[in-house]
């Protein structure tokens, strides 16, 4: 099996932090060649994204959170996806807003806004997906809609679905973290955030 990444981009990283929570050992490839994805990579994988993981039979799983839930399915402990019934619907719950508000917030303001993303307003190879500069004002909108939710969620719990670390963490940091290429920071006012951010980042995982 192979996980095909790319070490500048947030969606790969949510897979690599993943893992390392899990302590598993996965062979990857990096396969971004300056600001686009290798040539070869794009013929090979028609969705043209990472992450991807290869099975030995050649399967391919793209989509961050199904190669996560591949994983969590071979080796559940620890469990990034909740325990209890209620547990799991919080995670879903929690990563699903991180993906959309957050990390979906922030691409919409670089790709449709960074000349690097000329004619890719959406990450696919042959068809061209012309920017548009009015989505961005909506993306920072977004984001900064779920730092609300997450400053609110995080004033009276220690991690974004509740007492456990799970993916719900590990999209919100990784979607945070990403916004730093439109320039946006967690504002000095969202003091629960912050506390958040600090413990997450301190965890090993947090490098991958
Ligand atoms: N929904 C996908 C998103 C994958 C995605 O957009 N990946 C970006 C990198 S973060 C990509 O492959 N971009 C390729 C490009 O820009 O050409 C997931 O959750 O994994």
């Amino acid at each position: 099996m192979k996980l095909y990444h790319w070490g500048r981009a947030p969606n790969p990283r949510r897979v690599r932090i993943y893992l390392a929570e899990k302590g598993i050992k996965v062979p990857m490839e990096d396969v971004g060649d300056g600001p686009t994805l290798a040539a070869d990579y794009y013929k090979s994988y028609p969705m043209s994204t990472v992450p991807m993981l290869e099975l030995d039979d050649g399967t391919q799983i793209g989509e961050a959170m199904a190669i996560c839930r591949y994983f969590e399915s071979e080796q559940p402990e620890p469990p990034l996806f909740g325990s209890s019934s209620r547990e799991r619907g919080l995670v879903e719950m929690w990563e699903r807003r991180a993906y959309e508000l957050a990390l979906t917030g922030v691409a919409e303001v670089l790709r449709n806004t960074n000349p690097a993303f000329k004619d890719r307003g959406l990450p696919v190879y042959d068809d061209v997906v012309p920017q548009v500069p009015d989505l961005a004002a909506r993306g920072k909108w977004r984001f900064a809609k779920f730092l609300d939710l997450l400053d609110e969620q995080l004033s009276s719990n220690e991690f974004v679905a509740g007492a456990n670390f799970s993916v719900a963490d590990i999209t919100s940091l990784c979607a945070i973290d990403f916004a730093k290429v439109i320039k946006e920071r967690i504002p000095q006012d969202k003091k629960n955030v912050q506390r958040w951010h600090d413990s997450v980042s301190a965890r090993p995982s947090a490098s991958a």
